[in-house]
């Protein structure tokens, strides 16, 4: 199938009616909101791109799965299932649930981690770089300096840079681990490549470190190679991810992205110690080591999940759908980022509205003024999201200060992103007028969910 004749391989069965509102009603609820997408009812909201984690739509036979859901509280038979099918998919022999991707991290980090550690991975998650942090460990970002480019058209973006790998090892006291994320969600949904992660599988090797994969969004990265590899064009994204996963240690995983649930997440690890240090730790924070804060049905989901999400022609529809959102707002001269990542499309704010001061949130005004112009909810990833370094207490400035569409998996038609193509296109058409925003309210935490803002006049 080449890329202009693939469609979805399903049909619908059941569907939700969106709410549709004016743009009084609109402007009432960004002001309500604090101008932060976070803080919106989904009621207020027509088209929903604000998150592809938790958004998507089970299938038939994971609906049918949840009602045999065992909701014992010891040894579920649906926890044996998710162990069987994540032996097989992705290959770690100890699987440990949890509630959700944040929660693996937790136990990773607080098991992996001691205080003045250094972390080096290919760029920050919000949630990975906290949980490493509260820790006591520090992280470095050693990705390529292309991921920074909205511009460059790598075909890897995600890839580590390994001289800075080597340089970061050598000067640090310690370093527990290297956190490697496929896709690298902040790049805009980025790869990494097999030749790539095989080069940081020998570093680490060389100095007895190693590597921890998040695998929230590995099957799309799996697909990515698959598309873009030499010697891979043959292999299945199943046998792919697979040769991914053999490269790592162990691995955190938010299931409510690749794994097409509303809810979950797991630790996958090879080494027996660990795995009984990480089981230990569930029973602390998460629930007993067969049910992580899950219910047995949710456990369920995931492993009827796991087994749709390998799907070649599953993942191929999915990633070529956000490509053809991309693709329409490239025609209407939107400035994206490049290459069109796996997950999402990332408006370049920087470029949409460079009138505007990165400290004056231009990213986050956009995701606001887009949401004024359809009700379409969309996501700041810039200076908002990057939060303070923990020593100075100033902003981080990252070279990134993007929007995020964020396509749920088999939720959307290409209809509603044509609609969310042309109002993004609007917004565009009258962006010379507009002003940025200030902060009104800042938490302590990952501040970007509950931050307020008021738009600065003239
Ligand atoms: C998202 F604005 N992602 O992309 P949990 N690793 C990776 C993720 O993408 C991820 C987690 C770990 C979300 C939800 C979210 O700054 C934010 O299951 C690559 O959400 O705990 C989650 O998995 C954590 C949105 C998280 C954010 C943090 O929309």
């Amino acid at each position: 199938m080449t890329n202009d004749d693939w469609f979805e391989p399903y049909k619908i069965k059941a569907v939700e009616r969106i709410p549709i509102t004016t743009r009084e009603q609109r402007l009432a609820a960004l002001e309500d909101a604090g101008w932060n997408t976070f803080l919106l009812r989904s009621d207020q909201v027509t088209i929903d791109l604000l998150t592809d984690s938790g958004t998507s739509a089970m299938s038939d036979r994971q609906w049918a799965g949840l009602m045999i859901g065992d909701e014992a509280y010891a040894g579920s038979r649906n926890f044996y299932h998710l162990e069987e099918v994540v032996r097989r998919y992705y290959g770690y022999p100890h699987v440990i649930p949890t509630h959700q991707g944040r929660g693996a991290e937790h136990i990773l980090s607080e098991m992996l981690i001691e205080g003045g550690d250094t972390i080096p991975g290919n760029m920050y998650f919000t949630t990975t770089r906290l949980h490493q942090e509260l820790a006591g460990g520090t992280f470095v970002d050693v990705v390529i300096d292309e991921a920074h480019d909205p511009q460059s058209l790598h075909p890897f973006k995600g890839n580590v840079d390994i001289e800075k790998l080597e340089k970061v090892i050598e000067r640090a006291e310690r370093v527990p681990y290297v956190s490697i994320a496929g896709t690298v969600n902040m790049a805009g949904g980025q790869p990494i490549s097999m030749a790539n992660l095989r080069t940081v599988r020998e570093v680490a090797d060389k100095h007895s470190i190693m590597v921890v994969l998040d695998a929230t969004r590995a099957v799309e990265n799996a697909y990515f190679v698959k598309e873009r590899e030499p010697g891979y064009e043959g292999k299945s994204v199943a046998e792919i991810l697979l040769e991914m996963c053999a490269l790592t240690d162990a691995c955190t995983m938010s299931a409510k992205k690749d794994s097409l649930v509303n809810i979950g997440g797991w630790i996958g690890l090879r080494d027996d110690d660990l795995a009984a240090q990480a089981r230990n730790l569930c029973v602390v924070y998460e629930g007993l080591h067969t049910y992580g804060g899950l219910a047995g049905r949710d456990l369920e989901a995931i492993a009827i999940g796991v087994e749709e999400s390998v799907d070649d022609d599953h993942v191929r529809a999915r990633i070529l759908q956000v490509r053809e959102l991309g693709e329409r707002l490239q025609a209407l001269g939107v400035p994206i980022v490049g290459p069109i990542g796996g997950h999402a499309v990332f408006l370049d704010a920087k470029r949409f509205y460079p009138h505007i001061p990165q400290e004056e949130f231009p990213a986050q005004r956009l995701a606001g003024e887009i949401y004024l112009d359809s009700g379409t909810r969309t996501m700041e990833r810039g200076i908002v999201s990057a939060g303070r370094d923990p020593e100075t207490g100033e902003h981080r400035h990252p070279a990134l200060e993007l929007v995020r569409l964020t396509i749920p998996r088999r939720v959307y038609t290409s209809r509603h992103l044509a609609a969310v193509a042309g109002s993004v296109g609007r917004v565009h058409e009258r962006r010379e007028g507009t002003r940025g925003l200030e902060m009104v309210f800042e938490p302590t935490y990952l501040r970007f969910f509950q931050a307020r803002f008021r738009p600065l006049q003239g």
